[in-house]
Protein backbone atom coordinates (compact mmCIF):
# COMPACT_ATOMS: atom_id res chain seq x y z
CA UNK A 1 0.00 0.00 0.00
CA UNK A 2 0.85 3.68 -0.53
CA UNK A 3 0.15 6.74 0.59
CA UNK A 4 -0.92 9.28 -1.91
CA UNK A 5 -0.43 13.41 -2.07
CA UNK A 6 -4.42 14.65 -1.52
CA UNK A 7 -4.32 17.89 -4.02
CA UNK A 8 -5.92 20.98 -2.73
CA UNK A 9 -7.88 23.81 -3.52
CA UNK A 10 -7.52 25.53 -5.86
CA UNK A 11 -5.53 22.88 -7.97
CA UNK A 12 -7.29 22.54 -11.07
CA UNK A 13 -7.01 18.74 -11.06
CA UNK A 14 -9.77 18.89 -8.91
CA UNK A 15 -12.09 19.93 -11.39
CA UNK A 16 -10.95 17.37 -13.97
CA UNK A 17 -14.29 14.78 -14.11
CA UNK A 18 -13.36 11.20 -13.41
CA UNK A 19 -14.23 8.31 -16.11
CA UNK A 20 -16.08 5.13 -15.23
CA UNK A 21 -14.33 2.21 -14.53
CA UNK A 22 -14.05 -0.52 -16.63
CA UNK A 23 -12.88 -3.40 -15.18
CA UNK A 24 -12.18 -3.97 -11.34
CA UNK A 25 -9.28 -6.01 -11.48
CA UNK A 26 -6.05 -6.57 -8.79
CA UNK A 27 -4.67 -3.30 -10.24
CA UNK A 28 -7.52 -1.13 -9.45
CA UNK A 29 -8.20 -2.91 -5.87
CA UNK A 30 -4.30 -2.06 -5.39
CA UNK A 31 -5.61 1.68 -5.93
CA UNK A 32 -8.45 1.28 -3.92
CA UNK A 33 -5.93 0.29 -0.88
CA UNK A 34 -3.86 3.32 -1.74
CA UNK A 35 -6.98 5.55 -1.78
CA UNK A 36 -7.80 3.41 2.07
CA UNK A 37 -4.75 3.97 3.28
CA UNK A 38 -4.24 7.90 2.40
CA UNK A 39 -7.97 8.44 3.86
CA UNK A 40 -6.78 7.03 7.04
CA UNK A 41 -3.49 8.59 7.35
CA UNK A 42 -5.25 11.74 6.82
CA UNK A 43 -7.91 11.21 9.60
CA UNK A 44 -10.79 11.80 6.73
CA UNK A 45 -14.15 9.97 6.49
CA UNK A 46 -13.92 9.70 3.00
CA UNK A 47 -11.69 10.31 0.23
CA UNK A 48 -12.37 10.43 -3.74
CA UNK A 49 -9.92 8.95 -6.47
CA UNK A 50 -9.83 13.05 -8.16
CA UNK A 51 -8.46 13.93 -4.63
CA UNK A 52 -5.49 11.96 -5.31
CA UNK A 53 -5.36 13.12 -9.09
CA UNK A 54 -6.53 9.24 -9.92
CA UNK A 55 -9.68 10.26 -12.39
CA UNK A 56 -11.86 7.23 -12.29
CA UNK A 57 -15.01 6.86 -10.59
CA UNK A 58 -14.17 5.31 -7.34
CA UNK A 59 -14.55 6.45 -3.81
CA UNK A 60 -13.60 5.10 0.09
CA UNK A 61 -15.25 5.98 2.89
CA UNK A 62 -15.43 5.02 7.00
CA UNK A 63 -18.21 6.71 9.12
CA UNK A 64 -17.14 4.32 11.58
CA UNK A 65 -16.05 5.56 15.22
CA UNK A 66 -13.04 2.53 15.62
CA UNK A 67 -12.20 3.41 11.97
CA UNK A 68 -12.32 -0.03 10.86
CA UNK A 69 -15.80 -0.14 8.16
CA UNK A 70 -14.36 0.61 5.05
CA UNK A 71 -16.98 0.89 2.38
CA UNK A 72 -15.92 0.99 -1.36
CA UNK A 73 -17.56 2.78 -3.79
CA UNK A 74 -17.29 2.02 -8.01
CA UNK A 75 -19.25 4.00 -10.13
CA UNK A 76 -21.28 4.93 -7.98
CA UNK A 77 -24.96 6.12 -8.67
CA UNK A 78 -27.68 7.92 -6.88
CA UNK A 79 -30.95 5.96 -7.67
CA UNK A 80 -32.87 8.47 -5.33
CA UNK A 81 -32.60 11.08 -2.85
CA UNK A 82 -34.83 12.27 -0.23
CA UNK A 83 -35.29 15.57 2.08
CA UNK A 84 -32.86 18.28 2.11
CA UNK A 85 -31.11 19.37 5.10
CA UNK A 86 -27.62 21.84 5.83
CA UNK A 87 -25.07 20.13 7.97
CA UNK A 88 -21.33 21.55 8.34
CA UNK A 89 -18.85 19.85 6.16
CA UNK A 90 -15.12 19.81 5.87
CA UNK A 91 -12.63 18.66 2.99
CA UNK A 92 -9.08 17.44 2.79
CA UNK A 93 -8.76 19.45 0.21
CA UNK A 94 -9.78 22.70 1.55
CA UNK A 95 -7.69 21.98 5.52
CA UNK A 96 -9.31 24.12 7.90
CA UNK A 97 -12.37 25.63 6.21
CA UNK A 98 -15.59 24.05 7.30
CA UNK A 99 -18.88 25.52 6.31
CA UNK A 100 -22.61 24.23 5.84
CA UNK A 101 -24.27 22.88 2.57
CA UNK A 102 -27.34 21.85 1.61
CA UNK A 103 -27.58 17.91 0.53
CA UNK A 104 -30.62 15.15 0.74
CA UNK A 105 -30.70 13.58 3.96
CA UNK A 106 -31.85 10.05 2.59
CA UNK A 107 -30.37 8.57 -0.03
CA UNK A 108 -30.21 4.91 -2.01
CA UNK A 109 -26.87 4.19 -4.21
CA UNK A 110 -26.01 1.81 -6.35
CA UNK A 111 -21.93 1.19 -6.67
CA UNK A 112 -19.77 -2.02 -6.93
CA UNK A 113 -17.68 -3.24 -4.66
CA UNK A 114 -14.13 -4.26 -3.92
CA UNK A 115 -15.01 -7.76 -5.56
CA UNK A 116 -16.86 -5.93 -8.52
CA UNK A 117 -19.85 -7.31 -7.86
CA UNK A 118 -23.11 -4.35 -8.20
CA UNK A 119 -24.81 -3.56 -4.63
CA UNK A 120 -27.42 -1.35 -3.41
CA UNK A 121 -27.16 0.68 0.03
CA UNK A 122 -29.67 2.97 2.23
CA UNK A 123 -27.97 5.56 3.47
CA UNK A 124 -28.61 8.91 6.06
CA UNK A 125 -27.10 11.15 8.55
CA UNK A 126 -23.23 11.81 7.83
CA UNK A 127 -22.89 8.44 5.80
CA UNK A 128 -25.49 9.91 3.26
CA UNK A 129 -23.73 13.70 3.42
CA UNK A 130 -20.16 11.77 2.62
CA UNK A 131 -21.53 9.91 -0.02
CA UNK A 132 -22.66 12.94 -1.81
CA UNK A 133 -19.84 14.66 -1.46
CA UNK A 134 -17.25 12.31 -2.46
CA UNK A 135 -19.76 12.03 -5.94
CA UNK A 136 -19.20 15.38 -6.28
CA UNK A 137 -15.48 15.06 -6.39
CA UNK A 138 -15.71 12.49 -8.83
CA UNK A 139 -17.61 15.66 -11.25
CA UNK A 140 -15.01 17.90 -10.36
CA UNK A 141 -16.93 19.69 -7.81
CA UNK A 142 -16.07 20.70 -4.23
CA UNK A 143 -18.27 21.71 -1.06
CA UNK A 144 -17.01 25.60 -1.73
CA UNK A 145 -19.08 25.97 -4.82
CA UNK A 146 -22.47 25.92 -3.29
CA UNK A 147 -21.00 29.07 -1.40
CA UNK A 148 -21.66 32.41 -2.40
CA UNK A 149 -18.25 33.85 -4.77
CA UNK A 150 -17.53 36.38 -1.98
CA UNK A 151 -17.01 33.37 0.80
CA UNK A 152 -14.61 31.44 -1.63
CA UNK A 153 -12.45 34.54 -2.55
CA UNK A 154 -12.35 35.16 1.28
CA UNK A 155 -11.50 31.27 1.11
CA UNK A 156 -9.01 31.13 -1.60
CA UNK A 157 -7.20 33.75 0.37
CA UNK A 158 -7.07 32.27 3.60
CA UNK A 159 -5.41 28.63 2.00
CA UNK A 160 -2.80 31.03 0.20
CA UNK A 161 -2.04 32.82 3.37
CA UNK A 162 -1.51 29.15 5.06
CA UNK A 163 0.16 27.87 2.20
CA UNK A 164 2.74 31.00 2.68
CA UNK A 165 3.45 30.73 6.16
CA UNK A 166 4.05 26.71 5.56
CA UNK A 167 6.48 27.03 2.85
CA UNK A 168 8.44 29.94 4.97
CA UNK A 169 8.44 27.65 7.70
CA UNK A 170 10.63 25.03 5.87
CA UNK A 171 12.56 27.66 3.90
CA UNK A 172 16.62 26.50 4.46
CA UNK A 173 18.45 29.56 5.28
CA UNK A 174 22.15 30.03 4.07
CA UNK A 175 23.62 29.34 7.14
CA UNK A 176 26.08 31.58 9.08
CA UNK A 177 29.96 31.88 7.63
CA UNK A 178 32.41 29.52 9.72
CA UNK A 179 34.88 31.48 10.81
O1 LIG B 1 -13.05 14.00 6.31
C1 LIG B 1 -14.04 14.54 5.82
N1 LIG B 1 -15.04 14.96 6.64
C2 LIG B 1 -16.27 15.40 6.19
C3 LIG B 1 -17.10 16.03 7.11
C4 LIG B 1 -18.36 16.46 6.72
C5 LIG B 1 -18.78 16.27 5.42
C6 LIG B 1 -17.95 15.67 4.49
C7 LIG B 1 -16.70 15.22 4.86
S1 LIG B 1 -15.69 14.43 3.71
C8 LIG B 1 -14.11 14.78 4.36
C9 LIG B 1 -13.03 14.02 3.60
C10 LIG B 1 -13.01 14.52 2.18
O2 LIG B 1 -12.56 15.58 1.84
N2 LIG B 1 -13.54 13.73 1.28
O3 LIG B 1 -13.59 14.14 0.00
NI1 LIG C 1 -13.61 16.30 0.04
Amino acid sequence: MTKLVILEYPDPRLRQKAEPVRFVDDALRQSVDDLLETMYAANGIGLAATQVDIHKRMLVIDVSEQRNDPLILINPEILRAEGRESVEEGCLSLPGIYDKVQRATKIRVRALGRDGRPFEIDAEGLLAVCIQHEIDHLEGQLFVDYLSELKRQLIRKRLQKERRQRSSMHETRASAPAL
